[in-house]
């Protein structure tokens, strides 16, 4: 059943929008929830570029889709009962779909036209055609218009909290009509405040040639029971309120008219002003608004003296009403709880939650990325180099200068050594198999570990534990022996006394120049003449250097307090500088195996001793750390 002529908006009234506008859709939904619709109001949204495809909105507090169509006739052809679009095009396509919207008037019913600048000659040719099929358009230059408690137009009414504080959620019993969409919120806020609230309101728009008129809507007011009184906020220029006027006057309209046309301070220039709106423009004396003011109170329109009287004015006129009988206000219901969107309120304070995720040595939501508190901008005033950064993200304070060299020291010292050792070869051989850099510099930095290049941390917790207990260096050799262990940090496959690590020296000498105290690596020195005495080849290794060196660092250097000198060993930070400082090299030997554009590599047979041939008179077995042979 379709609704009378004079109401173009019931709480069934279903719409299509068109455009991509799901802040506007969710508006509308919003407002729709809040007044108890059965149905959303929007049943689908019409957007030419995309395919069809469903968006996701909030009914309440619950998530929905709406489908989204490409074409109107398929949208109009899905949902019968849609009899509203709600028409988001620009100005330079919204003759081309209203008119096609038009050609659907036997569904169709009202069109909002949102987009500002449409041409004057379009415009016309809309409303013709409009005229002609009896359709009610609203707008050009719109925000739409609302219906408490049953239709809200796209953006009408502003935020969910400025639509509950007028009441827009039920209705009430004035009816009005303006062209401005702020100045209806305005209206909105007086008309709640100074009587039983908003029955339906209308913003024509601002151009010279709306699709509806003010007296269009009014006789429309007229004509609904359910308003009992019209409210006109009109503006300097154009005739339209004359027309009003002359309505009041021969009879055809009835209700109580309030009425104030905006722009009264235009006699106070010297010349024509041009206000907001295009079509607010005086171009004779009738068109001011001071004169539309007269004509209309003199036709029996109560006009009030100043825009500021107005809520008393009105107020005055509901109160004769109410006293009448005319209007029975109806009781207050609960005013509804609004569904807010979880950012907004927490914007606003409102809600607190515990965090998933506590991060504290980066922050990357303000304008400035900053790192341990410093702004990435002064990171490169004061370069403080790659190992100041470090000191910031891993320990969260800035170094001194000779410990941000030393991290970059470490970091240019471990950055390769050769493509033998095993990390270097496992990306090599990722790389030649056809895998991709991040594959093959992760396969490179899983072989690291307490054998190779992971004996960092193990190392600073064997040296500083035994230096702590007072071990002489003999009694922790000894000790470690005793319970079958190797000291991490000591030995290498190649380097010995007679083939000294010159990293090693490097390193140490620096921390010797540099650092407040280095008895840590006086101690490893120590344990390394007896390792050595006993094999050549144990040496303190690249790791044990910098285990026992960062284990002085963090004691010694007055940036640490113990307990997190302690526990920066304790959680792995330490193997982090070989991971970090090897990524480097793992890079360049994939990137090398790609240049080089290096085949699928296989291991030749004559480098492994096949020792599984049942045919073997010789039986193997393997034990734990030994391969014996019977
Ligand atoms: N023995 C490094 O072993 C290596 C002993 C020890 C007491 C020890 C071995 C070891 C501890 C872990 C460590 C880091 C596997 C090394 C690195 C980065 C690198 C690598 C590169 C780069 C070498 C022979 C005899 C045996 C053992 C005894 C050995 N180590 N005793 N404490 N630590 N070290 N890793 O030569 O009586 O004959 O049974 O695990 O610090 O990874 O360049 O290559 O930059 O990439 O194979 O520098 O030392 O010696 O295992 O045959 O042992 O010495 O008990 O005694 P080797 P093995 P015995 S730096």
């Amino acid at each position: 059943t379709s609704a009378p002529w004079y109401s173009p908006f019931t709480n069934n009234t279903r719409a299509i929008v068109f455009g991509m506008q799901p802040r506007a859709v969710q508006g509308m939904l919003d407002f729709d929830f809040i007044c108890k619709r059965k149905t959303p109001s929007v049943a689908c949204m019409v957007y030419p570029f995309g395919g069809n495809h469903v968006q996701k909105f909030y009914w309440g507090t619950n998530e929905t889709l709406l489908p989204v169509f490409s074409s109107l006739k398929d949208a109009i052809q899905r949902f019968p009962e849609v009899d509203t679009v709600v028409n988001f095009a620009s100005c330079r396509s919204v003759y081309e779909s209203t008119t096609e919207m038009l050609s659907y008037s036997d569904q169709i019913r009202t069109i909002a036209i949102i987009a500002e600048g449409v041409p004057e000659r379009r415009a016309r040719q809309l409303l013709h055609t409009a005229q002609k099929k009896s359709v009610l358009i609203i707008g050009p230059a719109t925000v739409g218009g609302i219906k408490p408690g049953c239709f809200k137009i796209g953006n009408t009414g502003g935020m969910m909290d400025n639509i509950a504080s007028s009441k827009l959620y039920r209705p009430g019993s004035v009816a009005y009509v303006s062209k401005s969409g702020g100045m209806s919120n305005e209206l909105n806020n007086i008309i709640a405040r100074a009587t039983d609230g908003v029955y339906e309101g209308v913003a024509i728009g601002g151009d010279r040639y709306p699709g509806s008129t003010f007296l269009d809507h009014i006789l429309r007011y007229e004509a609904d029971p359910g308003c009992k009184m019209i409210m006109l906020l009109g503006e300097v220029g154009g005739v339209e309120e004359c027309r009003v006027a002359e309505a009041v006057r021969n009879g055809k309209i009835t209700k109580p008219v309030v009425a104030w046309c905006i722009g009264t301070c235009a006699n106070m220039f010297q010349t024509e002003v041009q206000f907001g709106h295009a079509g607010a423009l005086a171009n004779s004396d009738l068109e001011t608004a001071v004169a539309k003011n007269n004509l209309m109170r003199s036709a029996g329109i109560v006009v009030p003296e100043t825009f500021e009287e107005l809520p008393a004015v009105l107020n005055r006129e509901y109160t004769k009403l109410v006293a009448k009988g005319v209007i029975v206000p109806a009781a207050e219901p609960e005013p509804p709880k609004i569904p807010i969107d979880y950012a907004w309120a927490q914007e606003l304070g409102l809600i607190r939650k515990p965090a998933s995720f506590v991060s504290t040595i980066c922050d990357d939501r303000g304008q400035e990325l900053l790192y341990a508190g410093m702004r990435i901008s002064d990171v490169f005033k004061e370069e403080i180099g790659i190992g100041g950064v470090v000191s910031l993200l891993w320990f969260k304070r800035r170094l001194p200068e000779y410990a941000c060299r030393f991290i970059e020291m470490v970091l240019m010292l471990t950055a390769d050594h050769g493509p033998a050792v095993s990390g270097a070869h496992n990306t090599i051989v990722t790389a030649r198999a056809g895998k991709d850099l991040i594959s093959s510099l992760c396969s490179g930095l899983l072989t690291i570990g307490d054998r190779f290049g992971g004996a960092l941390d193990g190392a600073a917790e064997q040296f500083g534990g035994a230096y702590d207990q007072g071990l002489t260096p003999r009694e922790f050799v000894n000790s470690m022996r005793k319970r079958s262990k190797l000291i991490l940090g000591i030995g290498h496959k190649i380097k010995s006394r007679t083939n000294p690590d010159l990293r090693v020296e490097i390193i140490t000498e620096y921390a010797r120049k540099h650092f407040p105290a280095t008895p840590i690596l006086d101690y490893a020195r120590a344990v390394e003449t007896i390792t050595t005495a006993k094999k050549d080849n144990l040496i303190l290794n690249v790791d044990g250097a910098i285990g026992v060196l960062f284990v002085d660092l963090l004691r010694y250097s007055g940036a640490f307090s113990r307990e997190e000198a302690d526990e920066y060993s304790r959680i792995g930070t330490l193997n982090g500088l070989f991971v970090l400082g090897r990524s480097i090299g793992f890079i360049g030997h994939y990137l090398d195996q790609r240049r080089l554009k290096q085949g699928l590599y296989r291991h030749p047979w004559d480098d492994i001793s096949y020792l599984s041939n049942p045919n073997q008179s010789e039986r193997v077995s393997v034990g734990a750390s030994k391969i014996i042979t019977k």
